[in-house]
């Protein structure tokens, strides 16, 4: 039964103010959830993405990569309950374009109909394998091959990482540790902007390599370094750090593009309406 999404996504605005949690927002923690829901897409075996909701089940909802999304899980759980006929993969992408767009960013194109995989009759090769989603520790060959398997080019890649500027990293769920900007619940292109202009250095610590701020306030995970180190990735970071309308642009049409992966739709190739002779 088809309900409103409309009030689903009114429900959704109306939890993200949470002063009590990291930042005052649930908003970061969804977007990586709708992410981490649709970035296991596997473009050549067509397996992975939001549909179906898999990482409600093993072993996808054990990827240490899927850390601290538990959270982000349950805390959509009351809103699964008051509209049941909404799927869990529709629910979570839409809190992930819901939550960008509340924080000040950009409308993403969200379509509804991605289905859930029904537990009772759940087969290996319905959940995608550990590894799918990308290494931080690792640098713009890694980052690429990642990305390049979910169908992107560079131009998505680096608009799609400027939604660093939201949230942080959490040493009890990456190892990693901090913001990547001063304004982490506010949707902008300030992450380029810090990106390319800030002195970064290694992190003095016992921790994983990450990248710091000389007042070890702000961070870079390697992986995020490697858009500046790569001189392909570097000049379209440093065109998002100038405009940011272009950033907007770029962005929302990538993000809404990650949403959708793996998500059959009537238009698709192969389901196209057999053509009726004249
Ligand atoms: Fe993230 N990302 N991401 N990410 N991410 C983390 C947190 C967030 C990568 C690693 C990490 C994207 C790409 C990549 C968000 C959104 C997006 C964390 C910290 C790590 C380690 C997790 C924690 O400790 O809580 C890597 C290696 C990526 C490829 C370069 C996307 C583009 C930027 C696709 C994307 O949209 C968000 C939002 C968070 C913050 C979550 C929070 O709880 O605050």
């Amino acid at each position: 039964m088809a309900g409103d999404y409309g009030k689903v996504k009114e429900d959704i605005k109306a939890i993200l103010k949470k002063p009590d949690y990291d930042d005052g927002s649930l908003g970061p923690v969804f977007v990586r959830l709708a992410w981490h829901a649709s970035g296991t897409y596997d473009k050549h075996s067509r397996t992975g993405g939001s549909n179906g909701a898999t990482m409600r089940f093993n072993p996808e909802s054990n990827d240490g990569a899927n850390a601290g999304l538990e959270h982000a899980r349950a805390f959509l759980e009351p809103i699964k309950q008051k509209h049941p006929w909404i799927t869990y993969a529709d629910l979570w992408t839409l809190a992930g374009c819901t939550a960008i767009e509340a924080m000040g960013g950009p409308q993403i194109p969200w379509k509804a109909g991605r289905t859930d995989k029904d537990p009772k009759n759940l087969t290996a090769k319905d959940v995608p394998p550990n590894g799918r989603l990308p290494d931080a520790a690792q640098g713009q060959d890694h980052v690429r091959d990642v990305f390049y398997r979910m169908g992107f080019n560079d131009r998505e890649i680096v608009a799609l990482i400027g939604a660093h500027s939201l949230g942080r990293c959490h040493s009890d769920r990456s190892g990693y540790s901090g913001p990547w900007t001063y304004t982490p619940t506010r949707f902008s292109n300030q992450y380029f902007k810090l990106l390319t202009t800030v002195d970064w250095r290694k992190k003095q610590w016992d921790g994983p390599l990450q990248y710091v701020d000389e007042d070890d306030e702000l961070m870079m995970l390697p992986a995020d370094m490697a858009v500046l180190w790569d001189p392909e990735f570097a000049k379209i970071a440093k065109e998002y750090a100038k405009d940011q309308d272009v950033f907007f642009k770029d962005f929302a049409a990538a993000f809404g593009k990650l949403v959708e992966l793996g998500v059959p739709r009537a238009n698709d190739p192969g389901n196209a309406p057999k053509r009726s002779k004249l």
